[in-house]
C-alpha cells in the first residue's frame, strides 16, 4: 500500500545565460533548485524506503497572493527519518529559494540536514550544513562522532565557497564545523559548485544515517527529542525566511507553513516555549523581542580550525 514513485517532474536544468545589457554580468536564466530536491529524493531512495508524509496532503503547491510566484512542497518519512521536507520557491522576478531539511527520529542522534539557498537577482545566500543535534563546541564526543571524518569534505568546500561574512552568534551555535555559510553572485560556475557541495553533503548525511544505531536508553532518546524541539523552536521563531513568506502568501498562511510544515514538530515534540529556551529574547512585558539577534553579528571568518575545534570568541 505504501508503494509509490517520486514523481519525475520537469525542471529547468538548462543553463541559458543571457547578457544583461547594462552590465557584463551574466544572468542565469532557468536556474532552479528543483534539481537539488530531486537529487536528494532519488538518492534517499537508494538508502531507505521513503513513504509520503501525511503533511503532503495539505502542503503541496501554492501560489503567492499576486499569482506570480509558485511554492512547491514535498514531504516524506522513513524508519530513521521523522520528516524529510523541501520547499522550493520559484519567483517571477528572478527569485529562487530552497529550504530543504531532514529531521531524524528521536531514537537517533543524527545531525539535521539543512540546505537553505536564496537567490534574488544575482545575489545568492547559502547555508548548507549537517546541523549538529547536540553542542559541538562543548561536547567533544558528539563532534568527533560525526564531524571528525567529515572535516576534509568541509575544508574542500570552505575554500571553494568562502565564508559569507559576519553572522550572528545565535545562528552560529546551530552550525557545525563543516558548515557552508556563503554568499556569491550568480554564475554557472558558482551554481554548479553549489550543486556539487549539496550532493556531497547529502551523500555524507545518508552514509551516517545508514550507520546510525537506534538508541535504546530512554534518557538519551529524551535528550535527542529535546534538542530537536529546541532547534525547531529556534527556527520556527527566528528563521530569516519568514518576512519574505509573509509577503508572498500572507501572515496566516506563512505561519501555517512555518509551524506545521517547515518546522513541523514545534508544537508536538515538546511543550517548552521559545522564551524558556532562549530567555535572553524575553522583554520586560513578557513578549519576545523581534530582533533576530540579541548579541549582534560577529565571526567575520570561519571560527573553526582544520581539526573542527572552535576558535571563535564570545560565543556565549
Ligand atoms: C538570509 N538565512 C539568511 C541568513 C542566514 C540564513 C544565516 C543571513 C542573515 C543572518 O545573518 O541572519 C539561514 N540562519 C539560517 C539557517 C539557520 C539560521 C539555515 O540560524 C539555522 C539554524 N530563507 C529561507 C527561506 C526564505 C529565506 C524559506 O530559508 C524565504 C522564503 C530567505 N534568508 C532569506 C532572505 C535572506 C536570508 C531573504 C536575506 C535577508 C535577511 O537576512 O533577512
Amino acid at each position: 500500500i505504501f508503494s509509490f514513485s517520486v514523481p519525475k517532474r520537469k525542471h529547468l536544468t538548462s543553463s541559458k545565460t543571457m547578457r544583461n545589457s547594462s552590465s557584463s554580468t551574466p544572468i542565469i536564466s532557468g536556474f532552479s533548485y528543483k534539481k537539488f530536491v530531486n537529487f536528494a529524493l532519488e538518492e534517499t531512495q537508494r538508502h531507505t524506503h521513503l513513504i509520503p508524509s501525511p503533511l503532503q496532503e495539505k502542503f503541496n503547491l501554492m501560489k503567492s497572493i499576486d499569482q506570480k510566484t509558485e511554492l512547491e512542497m514535498l514531504s516524506f518519512q522513513s524508519s530513521k527519518i521523522r520528516l524529510l521536507r523541501g520547499l522550493t520557491i520559484d519567483g517571477s522576478d528572478s527569485m529562487q529559494v530552497m529550504d530543504f531539511a531532514v529531521f531524524p527520529e528521536p531514537e537517533f542522534d543524527l545531525p539535521i540536514f539543512c540546505a537553505n539557498c536564496v537567490t534574488v537577482g544575482s545575489v545568492n545566500i547559502v547555508v548548507l550544513d549537517l546541523n549538529p543535534l547536540h553542542d559541538v563546541i562543548i561536547e567533544r564526543n558528539y563532534r568527533e562522532k560525526y564531524y571528525k571524518s567529515l572535516m576534509p569534505l568541509g575544508l574542500k568546500y570552505a575554500e571553494l565557497l568562502p565564508w559569507g561574512g559576519k553572522i550572528t552568534s545565535e545562528s552560529l551555535k546551530f552550525f557545525s564545523p563543516i558548515v557552508i555559510w556563503t554568499k556569491f553572485s550568480s554564475s554557472q560556475h558558482n551554481h554548479d559548485l553549489l550543486f556539487s557541495a549539496f550532493m556531497d553533503y547529502y551523500k555524507a548525511w545518508l552514509e551516517i544515517m545508514d550507520q546510525a544505531k537506534e538508541e535504546t536508553d530512554t534518557s538519551r532518546v529524551i535528550c535527542n527529542l529535546r534538542a530537536q524541539h529546541r532547534y525547531l523552536t529556534w527556527r520556527a521563531e527566528k528563521d530569516p525566511g519568514h518576512r519574505l513568506l509573509k509577503r508572498l502568501i500572507g501572515e496566516c498562511n506563512a505561519q501555517d507553513l512555518v509551524r506545521d510544515f517547515l518546522f513541523n514538530g514545534v508544537t508536538t515534540l515538546g511543550a517548552k516555549t521559545f522564551a524558556e529556551y532562549f530567555p535572553e529574547y524575553q522583554q520586560e512585558d513578557g513578549s519576545i523581542s523581534e530582533k533576530r539577534s540579541m548579541v549582534g553579528k560577529s565571526f567575520e571568518t570561519r571560527p573553526w580550525d582544520t581539526g573542527g575545534e572552535f576558535i571563535g570568541e564570545n560565543i556565549m
